[in-house]
C-alpha cells in the first residue's frame, strides 16, 4: 500500500484502488478579480499559489487513473438554493446573484463560476455544485464516492478554512481518512491557513493529515509500492 512517510502528524498510508483526489472550488469567483472573493473585500492574488499545487495534484491522479471530484460553489439562476442568511451576510460590494464583470456572482453556468482553465476537469471527472461550504450538504458527493468505493480522500482547493475544511470536517465524520495537500490549498488568510493546518493534524490527527503535493504525487509513482 502506498505510504506518504513525511506527512504530518505521522505516516499516511492509502490504498490506491480507494483513494480519489476531491478538489474544492478552485473557480474564478474565487481566485479572479471580479467574482465572489474580490466582492466580499479580499485580495484574490492570495490564492494564485495554490493553482500549480493542485495541478500537479491533478496530474498525478490522471497518471494514476484515481478517481477526481471537482466542486463548485454555485448556486441556482433563481437562487432557490441560497439562504437569504447567505446573502444577505455582510456588505458585500456585490451579492450573490448580483451581476459582476464575470457574470452573476457564484451562480452556476456564469463565467465567472467556471473552474479556472488551468484546472479544467477532464471527460470522465465528477463535478459537484454545491450550495454550501461543506462539499456533502445537499449534494451527491456521498453517493458517488460511494460509487467508487472510495475510503480515502486527498482534498485539495480554497479556501483552507472555509470550503476546504468545512468538508473535511464532514468527510471525516463520516469516516474518511483524509489528507489535506499543504501547498494546494490557500486562504485570503495566511493566518488562518496556518491555523487550519495545525489543527487538522492536532490531536493525533483529530480531522487529518496534511503533506505537499509533490509528497502526494512521489507516493503514486508507479515505481511506488502499489
Ligand atoms: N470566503 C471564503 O473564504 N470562501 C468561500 O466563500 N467559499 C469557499 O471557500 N469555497
Amino acid at each position: 500500500m502506498p505510504e506518504i512517510a513525511g506527512a504530518l502528524p505521522f505516516p499516511y498510508r492509502f490504498p490506491r484502488h480507494r483513494t480519489a483526489l476531491l478538489v474544492i472550488d478552485m473557480q474564478r469567483d474565487f481566485v479572479e478579480p471580479g467574482g465572489f472573493g474580490e466582492a466580499l473585500g479580499n485580495d484574490v492574488s492570495r490564492l494564485q499559489p495554490a493553482i500549480p499545487s493542485v495541478a500537479r495534484l491533478l496530474a498525478a491522479f490522471r497518471e494514476a487513473r484515481m478517481p477526481i471530484i471537482h466542486t463548485r460553489e454555485a448556486h441556482r439562476p433563481d437562487l432557490a438554493d441560497c439562504p437569504p442568511a447567505k446573502r444577505m451576510r455582510g456588505a458585500a460590494a456585490l451579492r450573490i446573484g448580483d451581476l459582476g464583470p464575470m457574470g452573476r456572482i457564484l451562480i452556476a453556468g456564469e463565467p465567472g463560476n467556471d473552474i479556472v482553465p488551468a484546472l479544467a476537469p477532464l471527460p470522465g471527472e465528477t463535478v459537484i455544485d454545491k450550495p454550501g461550504k461543506g462539499a456533502f450538504y445537499a449534494t451527491r458527493l456521498q453517493d458517488v464516492l460511494k460509487g467508487f468505493a472510495i475510503s480515502h480522500l486527498v482534498i485539495a482547493g480554497v479556501t483552507t478554512e472555509v470550503c476546504v475544511q468545512t468538508t473535511m470536517r464532514e468527510a471525516n465524520d463520516r469516516g474518511y481518512e483524509c489528507l489535506l495537500a499543504e501547498d494546494a490549498t490557500e486562504s485570503y488568510f495566511p493566518e488562518f491557513k496556518a491555523a487550519t493546518l495545525a489543527m487538522v493534524r492536532a490531536q493525533g490527527a483529530i480531522v487529518g493529515w496534511t503533506a505537499t503535493s509533490e509528497q502526494v504525487a512521489a507516493a503514486l509513482r508507479p515505481d511506488e509500492d502499489g
